[in-house]
């Protein structure tokens, strides 16, 4: 194949590489899906602006080095996806004002009939996800999705943890995403995580990392939850200022964490610097260089069976975040299956 690394980009193909979703060794799925977004809209077109942004990375990477040899492909969007969320987004800002006044009524039977509508829409688009994702692991490919928000990846959850019993999660976000249907919505953005522990079975263990705004059920569901870990940003923060290195805290969190894990990644756990343009920005979280070296610690140590990328807003800087975000991921992802490195 003649191909040059350091020439300019293809515009039509993700990273501009020259690979298919058939031939690649990791495909993503772009999932422009927001419609149970509380706070600012406008990640549905999250994933087409890492698309755009990834063109401008460079190839060789100073930690995955050339993993990009084994391939990553962007599958297209689907439009019924799009039509999905049109339809559900009028329903759910319904739901979200009549929620947000205090009186999201069991009686009120518009607003029952707008949320039952969302709540069909949404269990709609797990399938969709579940069944594009399980495909992909049934031909031994690395699926990655790229939302949309949160509640996207559930489907992908699912499918990963019906094929490795026992699956791990590690997930980083600035919310722990445990709340018992936000607003209202059973697969809301704030509820991915609970959804994740107590929809799917063979969840063997969830570690979360950068939390830093998170409700007092969120917390009291987490202590009943053995196979919940926190590492919380102030609690991280803390052991900082204490002197304790990152990597022995990155050590700390890839130690609950089983053999296969599922990486589910919100920007927003990452400094608001770095996502201007997410859905629920909240201050504090990590640095560029720290969930770098978090990622390195869990592929080396761990099998990355798949992965989801959300809430990057739409903007230029989001999506350039966006796309080196998703290109450590896809690195790591396939790095993580290669034999013991020795250097
Ligand atoms: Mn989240």
């Amino acid at each position: 194949m003649s191909f040059d690394p350091d020439a300019p980009a293809h515009a039509d193909r993700l990273f501009g590489l020259p690979f298919t979703p058939e031939n690649a060794r990791v495909v993503l799925l772009p999932v422009p899906w927001q419609a149970t977004t509380s706070y600012r809209r406008g990640t549905r077109d999250g994933a087409k602006a890492i698309f755009e942004a990834s063109l401008q990375v460079d190839l060789h990477d100073l930690e995955v080095g050339d993993a990009w040899k084994e391939g990553y492909a962007m599958l297209p969007e689907d439009d019924l996806v799009r039509v999905w969320d049109e339809a559900a987004e009028g329903d759910a800002l319904a739901v979200i004002a009549a929620a947000t006044d205090g009186d999201l009524d069991a009686e009120d039977v518009v607003i029952q009939g707008a949320l039952h509508r969302v709540n069909a829409l949404s269990e709609q688009l797990n399938d969709y996800v579940y069944r594009e994702v399980s495909r992909l692991l049934d031909a031994g490919q690395l699926p990655g999705v790229i939302g949309g928000d949160h509640s996207v990846p559930f489907g992908a959850i699912a499918a990963a943890a019906e094929r490795h019993p026992g699956l791990g999660v590690l997930h980083i976000d600035a919310h722990a995403d445990m709340r018992d249907a936000y607003e209202g919505f059973t697969w809301s953005h704030a509820s991915i995580l609970r959804n994740v522990l107590t929809r799917i079975e063979g969840i063997g263990a969830v570690a979360q990392v950068g939390l830093r705004d998170v409700g007092a059920r969120e917390a009291e569901f987490a202590d009943s939850e053995e196979r919940v870990h926190w590492f919380t940003d102030p609690a991280l923060q803390r052991s900082l200022a204490e002197g304790a290195s990152w990597l022995s805290l990155v050590r700390s969190i890839v130690a609950v964490l089983p053999e296969r894990i599922w990486i589910t990644l919100d920007i927003d756990g990452l400094e608001p610097a770095l996502c201007p343009g997410t859905g629920t920005p909240v201050p504090g979280g990590l640095t560029w260089g720290q969930v770098c070296i978090l990622l390195a610690e869990v592929s080396a140590q761990r099998k990355i069976v798949g992965f989801d990328l959300n809430e990057v807003g739409p903007g230029e800087w989001d999506g350039n975040v966006g796309a080196r975000l998703l290109y450590k991921l896809c690195g790591h992802a396939v790095r993580s299956h290669a034999p013991p490195r020795s250097e």
